[in-house]
């Protein structure tokens, strides 16, 4: 059976054949996702009393996550000593009711969104990090964390998920054949330009854009000087959640912008990303080898 005659040209009819196909292929991904999603809904799993279950994207071989805002709780559960598993969401397909990660199960109840997460496990476990600080280094805190994760995240995704996407890939790899990595390419590069053109951050060039990120970054150097934390000799919020988005520029290795200022002209937050990864994941390195 050929096409219907609607009189179109052969390169159309081409154009035609591979799109269907690359539909069909997106179409058998996402049906295979939601049919994870729902085999893993049906599977009963055994959650200890107050243990925190962070469901997060899975492990990588640099970095524990690739999510700033999951690295951010995981960071924060370990300063304020709360016990908890990690649960890799990757496998379960599963997301919060937000549609994003991270999220936690604590004693049968959900709770979304990285700041809420905190926030609630603070009070419940009595373990308020910030709990010193007057309530100007508290309101300082706040806008540091505001600044990192509502803009400097921006500019350092127009670099990994739209600039250089191909660098990126082939550091995490991608599963099947090079068409599927080119529709996974296409389709997150396309993705992402959305949300960045509707966050703001996309409608610079790519200059400006590098040049925001770097002023930002330039600017949290400036506010840690010589303090072991941000906010002085004790860890805080502020710090899970500047490492949370730093840990991928620093241990990725990859040569970002963003990289190539903290190298040349930040080695203060060098060592504070180092400090903090020595003191609270003396198991990073195994975290990495679960990873991809
Ligand atoms: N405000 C949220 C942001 C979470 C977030 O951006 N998660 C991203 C991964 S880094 C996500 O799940 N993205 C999937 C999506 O947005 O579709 C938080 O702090 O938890």
């Amino acid at each position: 059976m050929g096409w219907p005659d609607l009189n179109l040209s052969s390169s159309t009819q081409v154009t035609l054949c591979v799109a269907t196909g690359c539909g069909v292929v997106m179409a058998g991904l996402l049906t295979l996702r939601q049919l994870k999603k729902w085999r893993m809904k049906g599977k009963k799993t055994e959650r200890r009393k107050d243990v925190v279950y962070l469901h997060g994207f899975q492990r990588m071989k640099f970095t524990p996550s690739l999510s700033g805002p999951c690295l951010k709780v995981e960071t924060w559960l370990r300063m304020a000593g709360v016990k908890y598993e990690f649960v890799d969401a990757s496998k379960s397909g599963q997301r919060s009711k937000y549609g994003q990660l991270p999220f936690v199960e604590l004693n049968g109840t959900e709770i979304a969104d990285s700041n809420i997460i905190i926030q609630r496990l603070a009070r419940q476990f009595n373990a308020d990090l910030d709990a010193d600080l007057s309530p100007e280094q508290q309101a300082v805190a706040l806008t540091i964390s505001r600044m990192v994760e509502e803009h400097t995240k921006w500019t350092m995704y127009q670099y990994y998920f739209v600039d250089r996407l191909d660098l990126f890939t082939q550091l995490v790899g991608l599963p099947g054949p090079r068409i599927i990595h080119w529709l996974i390419r296409n389709r997150v590069s396309k993705m992402m330009q959305t949300k960045l053109y509707h966050q703001g951050v996309g409608r610079h060039s790519k200059t400006e854009v590098y040049q925001l990120g770097n002023a930002d970054i330039r600017a949290l150097s400036a506010l840690l000087g010589d303090k072991p934390f941000l906010m002085g000799t004790k860890p805080t919020t502020v710090d899970a959640s500047v490492f949370g988005q730093l840990a991928q520029v620093v241990y990725t290795q990859l040569p970002s912008p963003h990289r190539q200022v903290i190298i040349n002209s930040c080695d203060n937050l060098l060592d504070y990303c180092d400090r903090i990864k020595d003191q609270f994941y003396p198991d990073w390195e195994l975290l990495c080898a679960e990873g991809h």
